[in-house]
């Protein structure tokens, strides 16, 4: 990576790591009701959402993605304020109107799929994607990523099973963030191997593991990982071993813990390597978080959403409409 690129990522992970302070405080302050999301992962997300062949339709990259992935969106160029918007579930949120958890994304013009807070589901759901893929032919694929713990579910052995079948493989990037906690369950208590995509090798899968706290090895691998998908239509598990800076979610806490810190790790190289002086270091920060505040104000004024579109969007909502 040259120098430029590693400045622009480390912009962006300066951003998802302020978004998510914000969001915290937001949930502590009376601004919202849960936090969860995914600090501790941008050395991975940021490379990953600026990989991404982003567009709507299955020529472009279909894209299941967990709570933990705000950095992905946000590198892929969505605005800062909309997860504000969400936290506060305002009428404003483009992503559910107001309807769902913060870090609950959905954007139909650029593939990404309803985040669901049901773990796992994803890995289900991303096979139907890749088959329309598969079919299409094209360079387009399907990426899901979902976290160790839910890696338990079935959906995951289902994704493995219908994306390996001979002859009919499927053009998947199945990603497991490894933070090494399921809420309290910890990895090592519920996995004997510590490689979760290496169960995928029993279906005759690419698979690798890699240090998701290094941004070179993240953006190495998941370039290496995407070629592969795209070009032989082929699936792959890659697992990325990554941290979970504040806990789970509000539920327990959203203090920080004492984990390697990705984000600190990164700018410290860039400093050390001549590439980033401590002032500009401290200007990126002091520019999101400024940013951030205004956008807290804007959202403040925006309006919630209205008692009588409660049944909008739901099988209930479309009996009455008759449709
Ligand atoms: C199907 C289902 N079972 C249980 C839960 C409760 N739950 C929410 S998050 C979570 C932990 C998931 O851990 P992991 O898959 O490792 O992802 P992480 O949150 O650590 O990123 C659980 C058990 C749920 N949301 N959905």
């Amino acid at each position: 990576m040259d120098a430029a690129l590693e400045l622009r990522i480390h912009g962006l992970m300066v951003q998802a790591r302020v978004l998510e302070d914000q969001l915290i405080a937001m949930v502590h302050g009376g601004d919202g009701y849960f936090w969860i999301g995914g600090p501790g992962e941008e050395a991975f997300n940021v490379p990953l959402g600026l990989l991404v062949q982003k567009g709507e339709g299955p020529s472009f990259d279909y894209l299941h993605f967990s709570y933990r992935s705000s950095a992905t969106l946000l590198a892929m160029g969505a605005a800062p304020i909309d997860t504000l918007r969400q936290m506060r579930a305002t009428a404003t949120d483009p992503y559910t109107g107001g309807r769902n958890f913060a870090n609950h994304y959905a954007r139909r013009e650029w593939n990404v799929l309803p985040v669901t807070s049901a773990v796992a589901v994803q890995y289900s759901q991303s096979i139907g994607t890749a088959h329309v893929q598969k079919r299409e032919g094209g360079t387009g694929i399907t990426i899901v990523n979902g976290g160790d713990a839910g890696a338990a579910e079935g959906d995951f052995a289902t994704c493995l099973v219908w994306s390996s079948r001979p002859g009919a493989e499927l053009p998947i990037l199945i990603l497991v963030m490894n933070n090494h906690w399921g809420i309290s369950t910890e990895s090592r208590t519920q996995w004997p191997m510590t490689d979760i995509s290496s169960r995928a090798g029993a279906f005759g899968i690419r698979h690798a593991r890699i240090d998701g706290n290094d941004v070179a090895a993240s953006w190495a691998a998941i370039e290496s990982a995407m070629d592969y998908v795209r070009h032989e239509r082929r699936p792959f598990c890659l697992q990325a071993d990554v941290s979970r800076l504040h806990g789970h979610s509000s539920s327990t806490g959203g203090a920080l813990v004492d984990e390697r810190d990705c984000l600190k790790e990164f700018e410290a190289k860039l400093i050390t390597e001549g590439k980033l002086s401590r002032e500009d270091a401290a200007a990126i920060w002091e520019k999101h978080r400024a940013a951030l505040r205004a956008d807290l104000e804007i959202v403040r004024g925006e309006p919630l959403p209205d008692p009588a579109t409660i049944h909008d969007y739901t099988f209930w909502g479309r009996k009455e409409q008759g449709t």
